[in-house]
């Protein structure tokens, strides 16, 4: 059963066998001076596992000084967004992180070097050998367990909460990523608004960016750009005739992935693979081929409403600024819909109540709940993008996770 967004409470991590003693291992920092962290990403499937794990390396690297070391076990899902990474190497740097493919469970690097902070990222399990290592370590090193993120509000009562090894001298804390106060807060690097605001702010810039990622120039300004990242849905069918019928031209971008078939079918296409384009009534249509995380992020900013999903493209659809649609990761018995709603809450509750009940229709209707009117949710637009301006707003007020993540290890480490 793939991960899905953690719903579990925390429990205590399971026993550890004891290593044979071995010298005390030495972490970088104890020469360097910087902090020096491991962060262990198993990805269970798609992207978001190492999503999170590489924007979160970046960010304690570039804005906090940290040196970060990936322990990861799929480089062809790390590749596809760092197409800087080589898939057949064991160890290598990027961007001055360094990637040591975890080959398999039990591997923990070809020195056993433990670092002052080791991240767990979504209770991937650390290999035996690393925890017993830590054990040993001088100075017992920070031990955090990132959890998936979640908007319910039972998160803030269990963010850094810790929980002691049964067997060696070593403490866990699980670090609950958050909408709301109490928790700590979702990624966001310092130099995203004014990114942001400089790409909008140039008409230059977004033309060179349609030309490049569509072949074509922007469109007039009376047509809707919506950028399309979801997994299969039964739901796009009715949307794609909506479009294409409706009184608007609306020009969709769709990054190749699991909702192309969908998009192939309903243009007649054998695919729809990157550089396809389709045209049907009001609707156009074109293929993106997948982009590095910055690409994405200038994606968001092209369109005028972002269809996301999983967990990081929907935390970049929320600091976009823009009116999004979360698809939210699937789960057995709707057990994802609570989740649903629970960001719905944070997002829609101050909005008017005849919008806040038609953006949780077009929600619902997008994660398996009744069908998608697409007049319904635009008649509201205005409201809505008034209400993404300010909850992005809201939502910087929490801090960003890599910089509560900091602030807390070192606290730690004094
Ligand atoms: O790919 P996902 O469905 O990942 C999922 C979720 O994270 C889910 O919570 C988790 O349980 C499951 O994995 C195991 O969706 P997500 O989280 O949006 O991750 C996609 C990443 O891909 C995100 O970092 C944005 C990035 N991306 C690019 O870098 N370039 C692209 O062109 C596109 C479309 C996405």
């Amino acid at each position: 059963m793939p991960a899905t967004m953690s719903s579990a409470r925390p429990s205590a991590p399971p026993p550890h066998p004891v290593s044979p003693a071995t010298p005390s291992p030495t972490a970088p920092s104890e020469t360097s001076g910087a902090i020096a962290c491991d962060l262990f990403c198993a990805v269970i499937d798609n992207f978001g596992d190492i999503g999170v794990c590489w924007r979160l390396a970046r960010q304690l690297t570039s804005e906090h000084g940290w040196q970060v070391r990936i322990f990861v076990d799929d480089l062809h899902a790390f590749q596809k967004l760092c197409p800087a990474l080589a898939v057949d190497r064991s160890r290598q740097a990027v961007s001055g992180i360094v990637i040591e493919h975890w080959r398999e469970p039990a591997h923990a690097g070809d020195t056993l070097e433990v670092a002052d902070v080791v991240i767990e990222a979504f209770g991937c399990e650390l290999p035996h050998v690393y925890v017993a290592a830590m054990a040993r370590r001088e100075r017992a090193p920070v031990w955090l367990n990132l959890e998936y993120l979640s908007a319910e509000d039972w998160v803030a009562d269990f963010h850094l909460r810790q929980s002691p090894h049964p067997r060696y001298p070593l403490t866990k804390t699980f670090f609950f990523p958050g909408l709301g106060a109490g928790t700590g807060g979702v990624l966001k690097e310092h130099h995203l608004d004014a990114a942001r605001a400089a790409f909008e702010a140039s008409p230059q810039a977004r033309d060179a960016w349609w030309r490049h990622t569509t072949g074509q120039p922007a469109p007039t300004p009376d047509a809707t750009v919506i950028s399309l990242f979801a997994y299969e849905n039964p739901a796009v069918d009715s949307l794609l005739e909506q479009w294409r019928d409706g009184p608007d031209p609306v020009v969709l971008l769709v990054p190749e992935g699991r909702i192309s078939g969908a998009l192939a079918r309903f243009f007649g296409l054998p695919s729809f693979a990157a550089g396809s384009h389709a045209e049907r009534g009001k609707l156009r249509a074109h293929a993106l081929a997948f982009t590095d995380q910055p690409g994405y992020d200038a994606l968001l900013w092209a369109s005028h409403l972002n269809f996301v999903r999983g967990e990081d493209s929907f935390v970049r659809a929320q600091w976009a600024a823009r009116p999004f649609v979360w698809h939210i990761y699937p789960q057995a018995d709707d057990a994802h819909l609570p989740k649903l709603d629970a960001a719905l809450a944070h997002y829609a509750d101050s909005l008017p109540a005849e919008s806040r009940a038609a953006l949780a229709r077009f929600w619902h209707a997008w994660n398996g709940v009744g069908q998608p009117d697409w007049a319904d949710f635009q008649r509201h637009r205005a409201v809505f993008e008034r209400r993404a301006v300010q909850w992005a707003q809201e939502l910087a007020a929490l801090g960003d996770l890599a910089g509560n993540l900091a602030v807390f290890a070192k606290s730690q480490l004094k």
